[in-house]
């Protein structure tokens, strides 16, 4: 497998290849079957086979207005799709000057000339190329002309709805990690370095905490969770607060995870945060007898939350199908 930033980075597959395409935000069920699709069909054909993305997601790129926070950063989305073994991985650098492009002009110079494409495989809403106007019409058109097959795959429907990004994204946000996790086919997860916080919380509180350093991803809503910590490899139970600490007066946002039964010094390493389940919202508690107290009741909550087999964490794995409640 290779990962490559740019086409200058490969090497033209003689065979052909068998290519899917898009921005695969949060890499769900949706784009799961994407992929396997793909490097099934590749298999199938004695073609290679390529996931094509892009890096930054292209509305940063083209909304000036500020855009909603992702579901995955770069490095976690290419891990999930590097899952599925594509022979190649291409996270192409959108630019300017890539979104102006026509939907043959893109085609021609990303997918036919550097790659060699002979099948592609298309989500249900696909659109390619300036504009979003290289629709599926368009698509097919094409591949007349530059001799390749396409296949669109219709959406994956869990719990009466389409997966998709913005979907999870709405549900993340209101908090609801626990009914996320089937559309994602894991845990939501974010990543980021252990830095130094206000220091109050293993010396005032008992309770230490590990800071994350905040990278620019989407966070739940404000308020306490059950959590597994990743840490060198190894998952953790703990409880998280994300909030702004307001017993001690309003702060910056700040995500902190209480790791239980641990006091090992992780300041520097970069940990990974999988939310299991929402316990409640964050409050302003009278002192800090109160708030002492109702962290160990979350503790005991979190401790039960995890006791669930449902909710483990297998460490840079995706859930079975069957575990995921995926329908056709
Ligand atoms: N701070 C608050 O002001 N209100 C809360 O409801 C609150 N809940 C928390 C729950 C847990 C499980 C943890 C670990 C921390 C919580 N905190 C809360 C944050 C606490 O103020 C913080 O850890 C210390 O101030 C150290 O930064
Ligand atoms: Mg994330």
């Amino acid at each position: 497998m290779i990962i490559a930033k740019s086409i200058s980075e490969i090497v033209k597959p003689d065979q052909g290849t068998c290519v899917t395409i898009g921005n695969f935000d949060g890499v769900h069920k949706g784009h799961q079957r994407l992929i396997s699709s793909t490097c099934r069909k590749a298999k199938a054909n004695g073609l290679a086979s390529v996931v094509v993305t892009f890096d930054p997601h292209p509305l940063r790129v083209l909304v000036n207005r500020k855009t909603p926070p992702f579901i995955t950063l770069t490095s976690q989305k290419l891990e999930l799709i590097a899952l599925h073994k594509p022979d190649i991985i291409l996270a192409l650098n959108f630019t300017k000057e890539m979104a102006a492009l026509s939907p043959e002009e893109f085609i021609q110079q990303y997918l036919i000339t550097p790659l060699n494409m002979k099948e592609m495989v298309v989500g249900y809403d696909y659109a390619l190329g300036k504009g979003r106007s290289g629709n599926y019409e368009t698509i097919m058109k094409l591949g007349k002309k530059y001799d390749y097959g396409i296949e669109r795959l219709d959406p994956v429907i869990i719990n009466d709805a389409v997966v998709s990004s913005s979907r999870i994204r709405d549900l993340v946000s209101e908090g609801n990690v626990w009914d996320v996790r089937p559309l994602l086919g894991r845990f939501y997860q974010v990543r980021g370095e252990v830095v130094h916080g206000m220091n109050r919380g293993g010396r005032l509180l008992g309770f230490p905490t590990a800071n994350i350093k905040l990278e620019d991803e989407l966070f739940p809503k404000k308020g306490v969770y059950a959590i597994r910590v990743e840490v060198e490899g190894k998952v953790l139970p703990g409880v998280a607060n994300i909030g702004k600490n307001p017993t001690f007066g309003n702060e910056a946002l700040s995500v902190e995870a209480h790791i239980l039964d641990f006091s090992e010094d992780i300041y520097g390493k970069d940990i990974r945060v999988h939310f299991i389940q929402r316990i409640r919202s964050e409050k302003k508690f009278n002192g800090l007898d109160e708030l002492k107290d109702r962290i160990a009741v979350d503790i005991g909550l979190a401790r039960e939350i995890l006791s669930y087999p449902e909710s483990q964490v297998r460490p840079g794995l995706h859930l079975s199908e069957s575990e995921s409640g995926a329908e056709q």
